[in-house]
């Protein structure tokens, strides 16, 4: 059950079709506003950060939950061996385009590469993820392997697949779901159980596997963790 554009529309496709793409060799580029662009190894980088595992609650936007044990790093600890410039206040992540490995890239229900970004305090927060793994094992196709986004207090869409670049940049950048439906998909994306999709509530979700829908909590109940990064900021406004 698994949303991958690129690999199909529907929830089974992606599992169906994530065995095309290839993880090794794998390179993720870093650029912008760092003392020197960084071309890093996959390999490399768990040398250099080790894997542990975390349990995280994930929302989709589209109101499904899961739990999932991840395995990876925090991005903070990437971030950290970067050195941004004080000039970088945001980051993309921009993500494998290659119709080959991503057949339904062929198409246009998204324009594509998949871009995100986080604000710079945001993307090193102690919670915000860079996944390898889930259950113990390398993140399977339809999960975003060999690497991926993983912001635990966000809505799904903010967590990028199958990352191949990070970009510093001064300004707020322009995402995919933002670009293709504004009203709908904002840049904060914060889990909001007070601020309803213009189509369906946000105050509830069905967590795949149960029978009896559950309470959406503030931040996806990571309130306490991160609520002071939007202190003063309207949250119905910024979305
Ligand atoms: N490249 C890419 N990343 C993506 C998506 C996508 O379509 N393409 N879908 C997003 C959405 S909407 C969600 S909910 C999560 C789902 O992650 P999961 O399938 O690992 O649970 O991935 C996000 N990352
Ligand atoms: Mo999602």
């Amino acid at each position: 059950y698994n949303n991958y554009y690129e690999l199909g529309t529907s929830k089974s496709e992606p599992a169906r079709l994530g065995f095309r793409i290839k993880t090794r060799p794998w390179t993720l580029h870093v650029t912008g506003e760092l003392e020197t662009p960084l071309t890093l190894d996959i390999d490399t980088l768990i040398r250099w950060f080790g894997l542990e595992e975390r349990v995280y609650r994930m929302r989709c936007v589209e109101a499904w939950s899961m739990v999932i044990p991840w395995l990876g790093f925090p991005l903070a600890d990437l971030i950290a061996r970067c050195k941004p410039t004080s000039r970088a206040k945001y980051v993309t992540f921009t993500t494998l385009l290659d119709p080959e490995q991503l057949p339904n890239q062929e198409s246009r229900v998204l324009p594509w590469p998949y871009v995100e970004g986080l604000r710079i305090d945001e993307a090193t927060h102690p919670l915000t993820f860079i996944a390898l793994g889930l259950y113990g094992s390398p993140l399977p196709g339809q999960n975003g392997a060999p690497l991926r986004l993983v912001v635990p207090w966000k809505y799904g869409f903010k967590g990028g697949k199958s990352v191949v670049q990070m970009r510093f940049v001064e300004n707020e950048p322009e995402t995919t779901w933002n670009r293709a439906a504004p009203d709908e998909y904002g840049f904060y994306a914060n889990v909001n159980p007070l601020v309803d999709h213009p189509r369906w509530s946000q105050a509830s979700e069905r967590r795949i596997g149960e029978l009896v829908r559950r309470k959406t909590l503030p931040f996806n109940g990571y309130q306490d963790e991160v609520a002071s990064l939007y202190q003063g900021m309207d949250l119905k406004r910024y979305f």
